[in-house]
């Protein structure tokens, strides 16, 4: 649907795996769906190993390759950077990028650290002066049935907000043979299923409430202190090699926390990659003072609605099928009924970010509110570890 005489927004992605695969996905697919004032181009893909990321660029539909994210950042015919490594690269791949007049999305959490992140808040804020942007990829926002509870939520539908339920449930790590993975050390990810998996959890509640999270009450657990090394993984899971060498988990298998919110609501936090059977299932559940919603992203195209408001004797959750063209997003792609996918919320993402550079507005979420939701996690660190409110039974 975008043209090609339409002027172009030349790409620099840094990683190629997972978000690297997704991202990559989202540039090839959403000007074929949306309008775009500009056009997406798969310009360059950069990666330590040149091999690979050749090969990658290839599947994925890459023209050039880089081996150095630095030469990548300085490179006169890209316009973007898209950040898809682990945390520990973010803060100085992002600044460097910005302070070179490049706009940036850059995956979730935001940074390892609130310091980074305020590192490159500032240096959004700096460059936004200069008209560069600056996005954090929390895609899930952008899943049509989290927009529309949002919209709800804004239309007055539940009235004011008293309770948050929000849990992410994983199951790759139950199994103690898994393999160790960048993602269960702390130098690479930060934390562990909090920042990975809890850090949507946060985005998605404040976004959707539209209330932010002032407090936290925290408790952090490692349940598989160690893991083989190598091995095969398949996806995030996978088996370790047995040749019996282990390597050490340094960061949290799950974390609980309380929270309350600015304006009296309260609300509960659970982010575990150990509830067997759960795959992925991202839920929300908000009740305010005239309505209920619930969200489970294991069944992502509803969305449940209670509305306090109707008579007694018919009153009930009833459940939206989120693929009406008057829902968010969902009139680009296919007839009522025939529902969207994970990737979804990653390709809404890339058109959102598109419109905003070419109108030069601020795409949400901002630098600032990722760091906004990068100190609810740290303050949730902090809580776990000092255990001051803590009483033995
Ligand atoms: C792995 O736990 C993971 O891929 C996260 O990193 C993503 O952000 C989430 O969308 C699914 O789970």
């Amino acid at each position: 649907m975008t043209s090609p005489q339409q002027a172009p927004l030349r790409v620099g992605m840094v990683g190629y795996a997972f978000m690297g695969a997704m991202h990559s996905h989202a540039w090839r697919t959403a000007p074929r769906f949306f309008d775009l004032p500009m056009r997406p181009e798969l310009a360059v893909l950069a990666g330590r190993d040149q091999a690979a990321v050749k090969t990658a660029a290839d599947t994925m539909g890459w023209r050039e390759t880089e081996t150095d994210w630095r030469a990548l950042v300085e490179r006169d015919d890209v316009d973007l950077i898209d950040i898809c490594t682990p945390g520990d690269t973010h803060a100085d791949i992002a600044v460097a990028a910005l302070e070179a007049g490049k706009h940036v999305l850059c995956e979730k959490p935001l940074a390892n650290s609130v310091q980074e992140a305020e590192r490159m808040a500032e240096a959004a804020r700096a460059a936004a002066d200069r008209g560069v942007v600056a996005m954090c990829g929390f895609s899930y926002r952008r899943t049509p049935a989290l927009t529309l509870a949002r919209h709800l939520v804004e239309q007055g539908k539940i009235g004011s907000v008293r309770h948050v339920r929000a849990q992410y449930l994983q199951d790759w790590l139950s199994d103690e043979s898994a393999p160790m993975t960048w993602r269960l050390e702390r130098t690479k990810a930060g934390s562990g299923a909090l920042g990975d998996i809890g850090a949507h959890s946060i985005d998605a509640a404040q976004y959707v409430t539209g209330l932010d999270i002032s407090g936290v009450s925290a408790l952090l657990n490692t349940f598989v202190s160690e893991r083989p090394l190598g091995g095969t993984r398949i996806g995030l899971g996978g088996t370790g090699s047995d040749d019996g060498r282990t390597g050490q988990v340094t960061v949290d298998d799950a974390a609980i926390f309380s929270a309350r919110f600015d304006g009296g609501a309260i609300g509960v936090f659970e982010a575990t990659r150990f509830a067997l059977g759960r795959k992925n299932s991202m839920r929300l559940e908000i009740n305010g003072t005239r309505g209920s919603l619930a969200f489970d992203f294991e069944h992502m195209n509803s969305l449940e609605f209670y509305d306090g408001t109707a008579e007694a004797q018919t009153a009930g959750f009833s459940t939206i099928n989120v693929t009406e063209p008057v829902h968010p997003y969902t009139g680009n792609w296919w007839p009522s009924g025939h529902g969207l996918g994970y990737e979804h919320g990653f390709i809404h993402q890339a058109v959102d970010l598109v419109r905003a550079i070419a109108e030069g507005t601020t795409p949400s979420p901002s630098f600032e509110e990722a760091l906004r939701v990068q100190r609810v996690l740290d303050a949730v660190e902090r809580s776990a570890a000092a255990e001051s409110g803590w009483r033995h039974v």
